[in-house]
């Protein structure tokens, strides 16, 4: 009986995380003419987010946030992860350490 109760539980874990209830969000942001695309991301509050930079460019690019506490070499034309959050809400600001002038962009927490 309890084996029987377990299994229960067990699929219905499974089927829900299937159904990505408990499946992190993904956010995909693409680097194209030294710019982000969105440049502004919202977010959920306390919940961690996995972004995926696209960079278009064949340039290297640098995603860095003081904010965030972030930095990361994306190659060009490649792609890469930054897992951000459980975060407060707010704004945190991010940029393209290579072109800085450019490359701007926000996570708003809310
Ligand atoms: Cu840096």
């Amino acid at each position: 009986m309890i084996n029987m109760t377990l299994r229960y539980f067990l699929l219905m874990f499974l089927s829900l995380y299937s159904l990505s209830i408990f499946a992190r969000p993904v956010i995909e942001i693409e680097i194209r003419d030294h710019l982000f695309y969105p440049a502004e991301i919202e977010i959920a509050a306390d919940t961690k987010v996995k972004l995926i930079f696209i960079n278009k460019d064949n340039t290297a690019e640098e995603i860095e946030s003081y904010e965030l506490n972030r930095e990361k070499v994306i190659p060009g034309d490649s792609q890469g992860v930054l897992f951000i959050g459980p975060l407060q809400s707010g704004e945190y600001p991010f940029f393209g350490e290579f072109f800085p002038k450019t490359a701007q962009g926000k996570i708003i927490v809310k």
